[in-house]
Parts: structure tokens; sequence; C-alpha cells
């Protein structure tokens, strides 16, 4: 496998909204994450990406962009970002934007232009259709409920329709029109020449479309199917054109592109992220995948860890010989891990460390979301104006059609929002949790602020936050770096059902890593015998290959 700059670090992504604001408006911005580059350089993370920070009506919250080159007034100025750029570099951080490329938003000044005049230029940078027997061009349903059609503002008489596969204000771009793809390629080229190390490339494998609009059969009462059942179809439509995005962009750069592509089939992968791939990497979302939302996102089953266990082995597996998955526990998407995977006996700081101990040594770069290090675990939401995000309006909604009551319907976004993970990071136990000095913060405080916070845990030893910077640290280690970068997943047997054990292996050399997440102690033979490396709880004992853990801890052990 061909060697790459970014094997071998750890990345952390950031949701600026929340993670540290300077002025006092309530919202992070630039300038709040300046002020926390030495905390990131202290836990020893090199590579950073930032969920959009570009112009946006945040309609949602940043994945609509109006202005691909400039930075939102709210996050701070051009200037405000060279400095970050510069200022993380001096402390060995790569920075790696969102690239929202599927879609932009409708106060982006090409589709108001479409909406101005249908015949224009602009409007071939969208899909505009006229409707078919009176009805919508077809029968997709949008990933935030309804369809995937709607009037063009202006145009509603003359039976014309815009394409939007997420909310109504983030109307697809037509990636079949060459010159809007040149517009694209060159903005994303602007942003590498300014230094930034590459993209998370956010909802990509729908830039694929059947351009007759054929529909498909319903997979819901509502006459309905998910766009994304026709976006697994096109796939490889998707890929000439990501060949062609690589080949213009990230490659000549040397950038990496860490795509969000969700269900990449097992034969196609090393088209993805094999040595001559499109991407860099991917993220494993197979865990997450397990939950499909549709027909009823309102019906969800918690994913145990012996589940997430399983599925993560497997993907883990597939890609030993092709290339790597980007292992993730959360995002701004997903509801907190520990509140997510793991029983509540193990909803604790205890269970946080030992799910960072699995993560961080599976083979891939891994992803830390902003407060994970800390063991944030899900907001709680009194009611349904306490959230912001579009889509768990729309599950709200769509909820209470399906008949449950107001109480079922906060239940189940408590448990499954994307807010859960969307509230300012948790610096210390002052007001807004050091994050802000405003008198109201743009979505709320977390409940636990008191006592999860950063301050209370940066020097104590035991904390999960020194638990990850000791497994980042590790991972630098050079004694274990090769081992741990390239070395191949082996999943172990598990001996109990929420025990989490497996190896890393090169040359004959071995890593192991085992997790126990039951509520009781248990014994695991390991293959070799081996010295402990890192332990999540004092009371962890090695004799010979038999290593005992007591409840909700792990230990990393080398041969
Ligand atoms: O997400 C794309 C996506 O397919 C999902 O994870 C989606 O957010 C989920 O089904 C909704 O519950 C990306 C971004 O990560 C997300 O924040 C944006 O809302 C979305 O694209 C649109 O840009
Ligand atoms: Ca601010």
């Amino acid at each position: 496998m061909e060697q790459k700059w970014w094997h071998g670090k750890t990345a952390y992504q950031i949701y600026p909204k929340s993670f540290c604001d300077s002025n006092g408006d309530g919202i992070g911005d630039l300038r709040g994450i300046i002020s926390k580059l030495d905390y990131l350089q202290e836990l020893g993370v090199e590579l950073v990406w930032l969920s959009p920070i570009f112009k946006s009506p945040f309609v949602d919250q940043g994945y609509d962009i109006s202005d691909y080159q400039d930075i939102d007034p709210v996050f701070g100025t051009m200037a405000d970002f060279d400095e970050l750029l510069a200022q993380a570099k001096a402390r060995g951080i790569d920075i790696i934007l969102d690239l929202v490329i599927n879609h932009c938003s409708d106060k982006h000044e090409w589709f108001q232009k479409a909406c101005a005049d249908p015949n224009c230029e602009e409007a071939k940078y969208f899909y505009i259709a006229k409707g078919k027997n009176g009805q919508v061009p077809d029968n997709l349903r949008s990933y935030f409920g309804g369809s995937v059609w709607e009037p063009l503002p202006g145009h509603e008489s003359e039976d014309l329709y815009y394409l939007h596969y997420f909310a109504k204000a983030q109307p697809d771009l037509n990636w079949y029109y060459e010159p809007l793809r040149e517009k694209l390629f060159a903005m994303i080229n602007f942003w590498l020449d300014k230094g930034v190390a590459g993209f998370r490339v956010d909802a990509i494998m729908n830039i694929a479309k059947d351009l007759t609009f054929p529909g498909l059969p319903a997979d819901g009462p509502d006459g309905m199917c998910a766009a994304n059942q026709m976006t697994a179809k096109l796939s490889d439509q998707a890929a000439t054109f990501l060949y062609e995005m690589n080949d213009k962009t990230f490659k000549p750069h040397d950038a990496i592109s860490v795509a969000e592509a969700f269900g990449v089939n097992a034969a196609s992968l090393a088209n993805y992220i094999g040595d001559n791939g499109f991407f860099s990497t991917i993220f494993d979302f197979s865990a997450r995948e397990l939950n499909e939302k549709y027909p009823a996102y309102y019906r969800y089953r918690p994913v145990s860890i012996a589940k997430w266990r399983d599925t993560i082995f497997a993907s883990q597996e597939r890609v030993n010989d092709i290339g790597f998955m980007c292992p993730i526990f959360e995002n701004h998407d997903e509801p907190r891990g520990v509140s997510y995977y793991l029983p509540r006996h193990a909803q604790n700081p205890d269970g946080a460390k030992a799910f960072a101990a699995v993560l961080l040594m599976l083979r891939g770069m891994p992803f830390i979301y902003q407060g994970q290090e800390i063991g944030m675990t899900n907001t709680h939401f009194n009611s349904i104006y306490e959230f912001d995000d579009v889509n768990a309006k729309d599950n709200y909604k769509t909820a209470l059609e399906a008949g449950l009551t107001e109480q079922q319907a906060l239940d189940i976004l408590n448990i499954e929002s994307r807010d859960n993970a969307r509230t300012p990071m948790l610096w210390s136990d002052e007001k807004n949790a050091g994050f802000s000095t405003a008198a109201i913060t743009w979505l709320k405080v977390h409940q636990d602020y008191k006592t999860v916070n950063v301050a209370a845990q940066r020097h104590d030893p035991k904390s999960v936050f020194s638990f990850y910077k000791a497994l980042i640290a590790l991972k630098k280690n050079p004694e274990y770096k090769e081992l741990l970068t390239y070395g191949k997943f082996v999943g172990l047997k598990p001996n109990a059902e929420y025990v989490v054990p497996y190896a890393r292996e090169l040359n004959g050399k071995n890593l192991y890593v085992v997790a126990n997440f039951e509520d009781r102690a248990i014994e695991y033979e390991l293959p070799t015998q081996g010295k402990i490396l890192l332990a999540s709880n004092d009371a962890i004992k090695l004799e010979g290959t038999k290593v005992t853990l007591p409840a909700v801890s792990a230990v990393v052990v080398a041969d």
C-alpha cells in the first residue's frame, strides 16, 4: 500500500457554531477556535475537520451554502481564517474543510438567477423540470421528509419544479452540466491553494441522478421512495464524476479527501479507497446504517455494543488489503455514542474510556467529535422548542402524524436527534460552560456541564480526556506507530456479549485491545503473552496470557 502523509494521524471534528464563542454573541466562531488550538495540540490531534464555515442562511446549519468562497460573518472574516490556518500549522495541525457540493443554498446567486430566468445559464446548474400529468416529476422522498420537488419560485403557474434531496432551501446542483463542474473544481482549488489540507466531502454519492426522473416503487404509505435508494442504484455514474474531481483537484495537491459515502458495496470499495481510488478514505458508517430510518424513523432500534462490534469487525476485515476507512463513534448528525451504543450501566466516564480504546486502536484514521474526548452524553431537551435542527423538527412532525403523542415524539428526539451532539462544547463549570459570555447561547448548554467539562478533566490523570490523550500519544509512539497504522486488523472471539476483543498485527508483532462493557468482571485469554501499554482502570490485571478486566474497562496490550 502506498504511504500517504496523513496515515497514522488522529483527526478531530469541530462543529464551529458550538466550539467556542470569542465575541459573546452566543455562537462559536473562528477566533474562538484559534483560542483553543493549544488545547487541540495538547490532546494530540493532527488533522481538524471544520463543519461548514461558508456564507449561509443556516437553514441546515451551514450545509446550505450561499457563497463557497467567503466566510460567513457569524464566524469571522477571511483574515481570521488565514490566521487559523497558519496558527494551526504552527502547532502541527492541518485543517480540512467541508465540501458541500451536492447542493447549495436557495439564496446562492446561481439559484436566484435561475428563478429570475429559468432559461439563463445559471438555471442549467440545477435540475429544473416540468411536472408529469399534473404531478411532480417523480415520487422520490427527500432526506428531510416530503417530495424532492418544489415549485420553482416565481414560476408556480408554469408547472416548473426544482429538485432538492435535502431541505427545500438546498437545491441540488446539476453535475451533468460540465461548466458547473468546472466552477466547483475551481472553487476546490481556491481553498487547496490557500493551504487547506483537503476536505470532508458531504453527501457526495447523491450527485448521480437519472435525468429522466423515473421514480421508484413506493417504500412507504405516502407513495414515495427514499431518494437514497435512487442514489444507491446510480453509484457507477457518480464514480465517473468523482474520478474527474480527484484528477483535477485533490490529486495534484496531494490533498486528503474523506467522503461521507453511505452504502458503498464491498465489490466497489477499491475504486473508492484503493491506491488509485477517487477518495483518500471514507467514514465507516456501517454501524449507523443498521438503523435504517425509513419507513419509520420513530420506530428506531438502539444498536447494542455487541452489534456494533460485529458490524465494525466485518468492515475492518473487509478493507485490510484495500485501504482505510475512518472509524467514528459520533458526529454532528448522530446522537452521542456513549448514550446510543453503550448499555445503560456503561453510559459514564468508564464506558467512554473503554470505548476510546476500542475506537482509537482500530485500523484507519479515527475522527473524534468535539466533546467525545470528555465523555459527553446526549443533551436533554424538555420541549420541541429547544431544538434547532430542521431534521429534528421534520421527524417530530412525522411522528405526530403517525399518531405518537407529543411526549413520545419528544422522547425519541432525545434519543436520536442530531441536536443531541450539537450543543456547546463544555469547557468549564462557569456560565454557559465557558463556551460564551452571552445571555443566551444559540443552542442550549448540556445539563451536566458542572461536572463534565474540560477544566475538570485536563489535569486529572484518570479522566476521559487524559485517556484519549494517552491513546493518541500511543499511536505516535515510534515503537507502535507502524503497527498501529499499517497493521492488519484481526477480530478476536468475544467470550461474553458485551466484550470487544481484537488484535492488530504486523510482521509477527501483535497489539491487543480488550474492552469489557459487561456489568461484571471478565477474564480473557490472549493469543500470546504481552505487557500492558494502557489500562483504563487500575484493577486490570495481566498474568501470562490471562487478562482480568473489572466491569466497564479496557486494556491495550502488546507482545
Ligand atoms: O449528511 C448527509 C446524510 O445523508 C445524512 O447523514 C443525513 O444527515 C441524515 O440522514 C439526516 O438524519 C450530510 C451532513 O452531514 C448533514 O449535516 C447535512 O444535513 C446533509 O449532508 C445535507 O448537507
Ligand atoms: Ca461568536
